[in-house]
């Protein structure tokens, strides 16, 4: 087990540690002070010759162990800095501190400070957890600062959580657009998704796998090289970054990866990230990461850890609400609102379904229809339904606590399009063609008929 090897700066900082209570991978040095008596605080070592002697090398650190100094002197932290430095180069180090100026610290690559007398047992673990996010920002950026353009790849159809991920390593990695920007291999189509990257005025742009070795650094985020199929391009499975929650694959190479499969989302990794940085959060970074984690995880449900919770919260503090509107409630075009007026007119909710046909629409349209026609009073289920490039495209909302809307949307489509989706909000697409053989015709009452009927069946199964 990796230790935590705590340098106390004389014996009252030394019993102050053992009274706040020691951690078990913790392993107590106490470094005497030149006037001090030779009473050795309990549970502590004594490191004999101070920072200068032998005693520090006989610390002996191995890859993995991390550092505390706790003291309220400038120069003792300078000198046990300059001493770890010298016996483990890449180890961490954390300053426990009340009293030393942030710009007495010394210059180190990675280091940390907090506060002392101010900490608590939990805190301190905190700092630890976020020390160890940033050895791996400190990492991420030595490894891309000299590389002069890196693609910072999203999966095929990008999602609220990939775009977000992809703008805070952007931050993180003190880039522009022009020396990283974010790639895809496939369109955004999602209307909800292309509705985040306008709002936010973002750009994510379509290349082909072999535009790829145009970058000297490949950085992946919310996915993993071989959810591209085994097609890919060498530049693909051999990368320098890779940050994802989903399931861990194999057969790729990474410099650096951290995937962390608990997380409900790679906007909850990259937000530590931040936070471990310190750096600054704009409003329009928090609310995309915001939007990311919220979409992910189906605001904060299932699949939900303790860290999106946190970062969340965090975001939030830092979010732009009207930014998140507009997000989430795009504009609607005038002709889609009057669509959605005149199938209101002919709407009914029966058996607590609510079905809504809006004939031909842009299609961003469809799930605020559908968002908005869960309204209704007496609705359980939600479903607006439009006509796009030759299909019905048709969003499902519900209230939460009844079926699955992604199983029902299935139920309702085996055998004529396809369709999935979540809990309480799922989509499906029914080729025109296909319904017209199966029910003689598409005119919009036709339409509404079928799939309230489809829907009250699907519902009602197995209850
Ligand atoms: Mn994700």
């Amino acid at each position: 087990m990796a230790r935590r090897i705590i340098l106390c700066d004389g014996a009252e900082l030394a019993r102050l540690w053992g009274r706040i209570g020691t951690g078990e991978q913790e392993e107590l040095i106490w470094v005497p002070r030149e006037d001090e008596s030779r009473a050795r605080p309990r549970g502590f070592r004594a490191l004999q010759g101070r920072l200068s002697g032998e005693g520090i090398e006989k610390l002996d650190p191995k890859e993995g162990d991390e550092f505390a100094l706790v003291s309220e002197e400038a120069g003792f932290v300078r000198a046990a800095a300059k001493a770890i430095e010298k016996i483990a180069p890449a180890a961490p180090v954390l300053v426990l501190s009340d009293r030393i100026d942030p710009d007495d610290l010394p210059h180190h690559a990675c280091l940390r400070r907090t506060g002392l007398r101010t900490q608590i047992r939990d805190d301190i673990d905190d700092e630890f957890t976020h020390l160890g996010n940033l050895s791996r920002v400190v990492a991420l950026r030595n490894l891309l600062a000299p590389r002069e353009r890196v693609a910072i790849l999203l999966q095929p159809d990008p999602d609220p959580d990939g775009i977000a991920s992809g703008l805070a390593l952007r931050a993180l990695i003190g880039r522009k657009r022009s020396t990283a920007p974010m790639v895809a291999f496939g369109e955004i189509e999602r209307p909800e998704n292309r509705a985040m990257v306008e709002a936010l005025g973002l750009q994510v742009r379509t290349i082909s796998p072999e535009e790829l070795n145009e970058f000297d650094g490949v950085a992946l985020v919310d996915v993993q090289p071989t959810v591209f199929g085994e097609e890919i391009p060498a530049r693909v499975r051999s990368v320098d970054v890779v940050i994802d929650h989903h399931p861990e694959r194999s057969g790729y190479d990474a410099v650096l990866r951290d995937i962390r499969t608990s997380y409900g989302a790679t906007s909850t990794i990259l937000t530590e990230y931040l936070r471990a940085a310190d750096l600054e959060i704009g409003p329009k970074l928090a609310t995309g990461l915001l939007y990311g984690i919220k979409s992910d995880t189906q605001v904060l449900g299932r699949e939900t850890s303790a860290h999106d919770v946190n970062a969340f919260a965090f975001l939030h503090a830092l979010h732009s609400p009207a930014l998140l509107r507009r997000v989430e409630r795009p504009a609607v075009p005038l002709d889609g609102l009057k669509a959605l007026g005149r199938a209101l007119t002919r709407s009914r909710v029966k058996d607590g379904v609510h079905i809504v046909v809006l004939g031909r629409v842009r299609e961003d349209v469809i799930p605020q229809a559908a968002d908005f026609a869960l309204q209704a009073e007496g609705a359980e289920w939600a479903v607006a339904a439009g006509l796009v490039n030759g299909n019905i495209v048709f969003s499902v909302r519900n209230v939460g606590y009844v079926r699955a809307a992604g199983e029902v949307v299935r139920a309702v489509v085996e055998g004529l399009g396809v369709g999935g989706g979540h809990r309480s909000m799922a989509k499906g697409i029914i080729p025109l063609k296909a319904f017209r053989e199966v029910y003689g015709s598409t005119d919009q009452k036709r339409i509404h008929d079928a799939l309230e009927k489809a829907f009250v069946k699907g519902i009602r199964r197995d209850d």
